[in-house]
């Protein structure tokens, strides 16, 4: 398993999911804690207010990213912790907890990639119209633009919105996730534009502000499409199935990446959505439309697909696949479809903004054995490097998670970290597949596995770096 010396070896969590103190220092609420509040809404009646308490522990949590070796670390910024009406005024209590924690960062060699929006959008401005209020994009490139101002002589990697297709489909259509909205499809869709428009502008204000040549991009939520076979008809089945637009729902890869990336909707959906599609300006494509570095993907899971005579496709259920905690089937070859199919539509060099999973971690004897994470780490990675070496550019991979977190409806139930917490003490435990991540690290920046030997004994995965 083979990736450039350059190749960029990271981690990744999100403010809400981690950090706890929502209002400490006079933070602003997000519709997550808002959420939090409702009934049944969140597992367990889990909510946000402690998480992983990283606004306190933030040094102790850096200090675990070094000795895992990361370089990078890809964390998201509280917009109403540093805007507490999410315009106007700001906290500079909150804009000091992350001048400290990148500060923090740099002094251990690590590279921040910040997310300006993962999910926690000010409750403030939701009771303005959220998302649904056309005036959210110029919120939200006010919002970056202090951020930037602030941040951007030390920070130069920047992505704008994560995974659209979450907290527009799943918060504004499906309900499950904040604000925990069931919209018609033509508000969603009205939803979905303004959160386009907040993207170009965002990255407008970025490229206008940044005291630094900026790196850009954004992150989606990928469905990746798997070829049952490699006969050239269930691959070009599965690259049309990756970017069709056949269900009346926004949880698609080409809604949002065609508009910021090609400048204009797929034809398909606009048809499809017809009536319901929102009244698109003459100006907001090229809006939308900003010069990215990167494209960034979630990539967790896929489908397998298989051509049918008619020349279309088929989702192809396969029997046996195991599955993570989640749920979600193990199918390392999205590792590859996915980055392969993404840069034959964008190119652009792929970043895997987030993979990883589950797992029904426990602790024992001071030790937590999560084989099957190293083993899923190592399947999809293998998988990773293979479309490099058959010609995609990547630039990097960020883990999800560093750190067990609050896993949005499903509360603090689903383990994704390589670093266990434990809520009741909040005590760090690395995770075997922290040493092992470790080791694979170490092996590619010219070190020597050896030199990267845990104290634990996990020699018999380290085969498989
Ligand atoms: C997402 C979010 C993360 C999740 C992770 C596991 O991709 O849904 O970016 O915040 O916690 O993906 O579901």
């Amino acid at each position: 398993m083979k990736f450039g010396k350059n190749f960029i070896w990271g981690a990744a969590t999100s403010s809400y999911q981690i950090e706890g103190a929502a209002c400490h220092d006079r933070g602003g609420l997000s519709v997550w804690d808002m959420l939090g509040r409702q009934a049944g809404k969140i597992v367990n009646g889990d909510t946000g207010d402690v998480a992983c308490d990283h606004y306190q522990r933030y040094k102790n949590d850096v200090d675990l990213m070094a000795q895992i070796g990361l370089q990078a670390y890809r964390f998201s910024i509280s917009w109403p912790r540093v805007l507490p009406e999410g315009a106007g005024k700001v906290n500079q209590h909150g804009l000091d907890f992350y001048n400290r924690l990148v500060d923090a960062l740099l002094e251990k060699n690590i590279t921040p990639w910040i997310t300006l929006f993962h999910w926690d959008y000010p409750y403030a401005l939701y009771c303005r119209g959220g998302w649904l209020n056309r005036d959210s994009a110029d919120w939200f490139a006010d919002y970056t633009a202090v951020i930037v101002d602030q941040l951007s002589d030390r920070v130069s990697h920047w992505i704008t919105l994560n995974e659209p297709q979450c907290f527009i489909g799943l918060g504004h259509h499906d309900g499950v996730h904040a604000p925990g909205l069931k919209m018609g499809l033509s508000e969603v869709l009205l939803a979905a534009h303004h959160a386009l428009l907040a993207h170009g502008k965002s990255v407008q204000a970025i490229r206008a502000n940044a005291k630094t040549l900026p790196v850009i991009g954004a992150a989606q939520a990928s469905k990746i499409s798997i070829p049952v076979s490699d006969h050239s008809n269930d691959i070009e089945a599965a690259r049309q199935h990756m970017f069709s637009v056949r269900e009346k729902h926004v949880f698609n890869n080409a809604w949002f990446s065609d508009p910021m990336i090609l400048g204009h909707y797929p034809e398909e959906g606009v048809k499809l959505f017809a009536a319901d599609m929102p009244n698109v300006l003459p100006e907001d494509l090229a809006c939308i439309k900003q010069e990215l570095d990167f494209f960034g993907t979630n990539i967790y899971s896929g489908n397998h697909i298989q051509a049918t005579a008619d020349n279309g496709y088929a989702t192809i259920e396969i029997k046996g696949l195991a599955e993570t905690a989640m749920g979600w089937p193990v199918t390392p070859e999205a590792l590859y479809w996915g980055p392969k199919f993404f840069f034959e539509r964008y190119h652009m060099p792929v970043v895997v903004t987030e993979s990883g999973m589950a797992n029904d971690d426990r602790v024992d004897n001071g030790r937590v054995h999560d084989r099957e994470r190293i083993e899923f780490l190592y399947k999809y990675l293998s998988e990773y490097a293979r479309a490099i070496e058959d010609g995609v550019p990547a630039l990097g991979y960020f883990l999800w998670s560093l750190l067990d977190n609050f896993e949005w409806a499903e509360g603090y139930s689903k383990r994704f970290g390589i670093v266990y917490v434990d809520y009741k003490t909040q005590q760090r435990i690395m995770k075997y597949s922290a040493y092992w991540y470790k080791a694979l690290i170490a092996s590619h920046q010219g070190g020597h596995i050896k030199d990267a030997l845990p104290e634990v004994d996990i020699a018999p995965t380290l085969d498989s770096v």
